[in-house]
């Protein structure tokens, strides 16, 4: 007669060492086997399609316009969804084990210390995972960072308190020559021009403290340094033609949040043209306007930094920023 009731076994621990126990085990393996393939399967359609946009990007920021930023947007896609299956998984495991093994009296269900398969696909499991996400995120991250011998443009950033430079440069280095230039002042914020479908090497220097480069949409930010440091990145081309907003990312002083510049991304023959103009001595505004694109900043404005004598010191009581 089985024990089954508590008068007989109150503290039973049934072992699992019945043929019937190891029937059970094994079809409780093979249903496990079935659902990480079933978890592979659909991991393996839903990054076919676009699931990040219908998710909203879990998060991420959408509308990458370099090349990189749409890779490092795949790889977050791709985690979260590798995530969500693993979570998935354990969750439906988690809830399978509360019904299937809830208490129906007081004798204990089956044991499984020292499952040896089980301990070792735990142990696996993780590993594998790991190693998965660090492989694929080692590849993005290599190819962001990656820079090649002879990019087909070549910027140079310069920052200061507390505005932007760009200079178009013939070659690489700081030995190679400025050939056009684009320069912030308080009244009209930078505008730098770059063309789509080419490659761009930027060359950050900073003519005091520490700025930082930043582009949202290029998903992408990197500090620029004072002193001999030229701080470099690349990407291998724009994809998206528009005007998007660039800001300073490093706390550099008073009027940090005033640093803005934008980002005009062009057709390469617009590109061209703009270049040739501005060679010709046409000023920024004139060089745009000359390729139909308009003339000052469309994304951000000048800020009124309302930096005059009075707010230094002033005898008479004026508060310090009421400037004129
Ligand atoms: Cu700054």
């Amino acid at each position: 007669m089985v024990a089954r009731s508590s008068e007989v076994r109150p503290t039973a621990v049934r072992h699992s060492a019945s043929p019937k126990a190891g029937g059970r085990r094994g079809r409780g393996a093979g249903r496990l086997a079935g659902l990480g393939l079933g978890a592979g399967a659909a991991l393996v359609l839903l990054t076919g399609c676009d699931v990040g946009a219908a998710f909203d990007g879990f998060g991420w920021p959408q509308g990458g316009i370099s090349a990189e930023s749409r890779r490092m947007y795949d790889l977050w896609i791709a985690s979260c969804i590798a995530a969500l299956a693993v979570g998935v998984f354990v969750w439906g495991l988690i809830f399978w084990c509360i019904i299937r093994y809830r208490k129906r009296g007081n004798e204990l269900p089956v044991q499984t210390r020292f499952n040896m398969p089980m301990e070792f696909l735990y142990t696996i499991a993780p590993i594998l995972i790991v190693s998965v996400l660090f492989y694929y995120t080692a590849v993005v991250q290599t190819d962001v960072e990656k820079r090649t011998p002879n990019p087909d443009v070549v910027v140079e950033i310069v920052a200061f308190k507390w505005n932007w430079q760009f200079n178009y440069r013939d070659g690489l280095g700081k030995d190679a020559n400025t050939v056009a230039s684009v320069l912030g002042t308080s009244e009209v914020i930078p505008v730098l021009v770059l063309p789509t479908n080419r490659s761009i090497r930027f060359e950050e220097t900073s003519k005091d403290v520490i700025h930082s480069f930043w582009v949202p949409e290029l998903l992408f930010k990197r500090d620029v340094f004072p002193g001999k440091i030229r701080n470099e990145f690349e990407i291998s081309e724009l994809v998206t033609e528009g005007a998007y907003v660039g800001r300073c990312a490093e706390l550099c002083g008073s009027y940090h949040a005033f640093m803005n510049f934008e980002l005009r991304v062009v057709s390469p023959e617009e590109y061209e043209q703009f270049l040739a103009a501005k060679r010709g001595g046409r000023s920024t505004q004139e060089a745009l306007q000359s390729i139909g694109e308009d003339p000052y900043a469309t994304t951000t404005r000048p800020f009124e930094t309302r930096r005059t004598e009075s707010n230094f010191n002033n005898a008479a009581g004026t508060p310090a920023g009421a400037g004129r």
